[in-house]
C-alpha cells in the first residue's frame, strides 16, 4: 500500500464512521398545529333515516346529525385531512394494521380517516341492515353489500387518492372519506383541532389542509432535522 494512502485511511474511515451515524440518527423533524374556524358558526344538518326504519330503531330515537364540518365551540375543526402533497420517497412498508371502518348506528367511523398503499382498509357493519360500501373512485373501486351485523370487508388500498368517498346507496346520507397516500406523512386533526405529523425528512414541502365542506388549503414549509415546524390552518382562508 503506497504510504499516502496509509495515512489517509484512518482520517477517511472516521469520516465513514460519522456519515453513519448521522444517517443512522437522522430522525426528521415534526410538523404539527391546529385548524381553526373563523366563519359564521352554523348549524348541522339532521340526518332524516326515515328511509330505513332499521336505523330509526338502531339510533332508538336519538337525533343524529351530519358530521360534515364538526367545529367546537372554540373554533377548533375535527375531520382535517393534512398531509403532505409532494411524493415523498418512502422505502418502508405500508401499516400492518388496517384502516378500521365501522358503521354504527348506519353513519360512518370515523368519518374521515388516512392510509397508506397496500394497507388494508376494513370495513364493518355492526347494524341489524344493509349496508353497501361503495367506492366514488377510479383509482380504488370497490362495491359490496352487507346485508347484516358482523360483516367485514376488506380492501388493499392501490393508489393514492385524496380524497377516496365512500358512499352508501342504501343510505344516502352516510358519506366517508380515506386520504390514500404513497407516503406516512399525513394526519387527521382531532377534536380539539391540532395535529401532529412525525418523522418526516428534511426538505421543503407543501402541506395540505383538506375539509369536507372547508375545501382544501396549501401551505409551503420547511422541515428541520430535529425540529418542529408549526403550522395553522384557518377556515375560511383570510
Ligand atoms: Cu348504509
Amino acid at each position: 500500500m503506497p504510504h499516502r494512502m496509509k495515512t489517509r485511511l484512518p482520517a477517511l474511515l472516521s469520516l465513514l464512521v460519522f456519515m453513519l451515524a448521522v444517517q443512522a440518527g437522522a430522525t426528521g423533524g415534526t410538523i404539527e398545529g391546529k385548524v381553526t374556524f373563523t366563519g359564521k358558526p352554523r348549524r348541522s344538518p339532521l340526518i332524516q333515516m326515515g328511509a330505513d326504519p332499521n336505523c330509526l330503531t338502531i339510533n332508538a330515537g336519538r337525533k343524529t346529525v351530519q358530521q360534515d364540518l364538526v367545529v367546537s365551540r372554540d373554533g377548533s375543526v375535527a375531520n382535517v385531512f393534512l398531509h403532505i402533497v409532494d411524493d415523498i420517497p418512502y422505502g418502508g412498508p405500508p401499516p400492518a394494521e388496517p384502516v378500521t371502518i365501522e358503521q354504527e348506528g348506519c353513519i360512518y367511523h370515523p368519518r374521515v380517516s388516512g392510509a397508506m398503499i397496500g394497507q388494508y382498509l376494513n370495513v364493518r357493519n355492526n347494524d341489524n341492515t344493509l349496508h353497501n360500501i361503495r367506492a366514488q373512485s377510479e383509482a380504488n373501486f370497490f362495491n359490496v353489500g352487507q346485508p347484516f351485523s358482523g360483516l367485514e370487508f376488506d380492501f388493499r388500498l392501490e393508489k393514492a387518492e385524496v380524497m377516496l368517498q365512500l358512499k352508501c346507496d342504501v343510505h344516502d346520507w352516510m358519506v366517508g372519506y380515506i386520504g390514500v397516500k404513497s407516503h406516512p406523512y399525513f394526519a387527521v386533526s382531532g377534536k380539539d383541532g391540532t395535529f401532529r405529523i412525525e418523522g418526516v425528512p428534511v426538505g421543503r414541502y407543501t402541506l395540505q389542509a383538506w375539509g369536507e365542506t372547508l375545501g382544501a388549503q396549501d401551505r409551503e414549509i420547511e422541515v428541520k432535522e430535529g425540529e418542529t415546524v408549526t403550522v395553522d390552518f384557518v377556515f375560511p382562508p383570510e
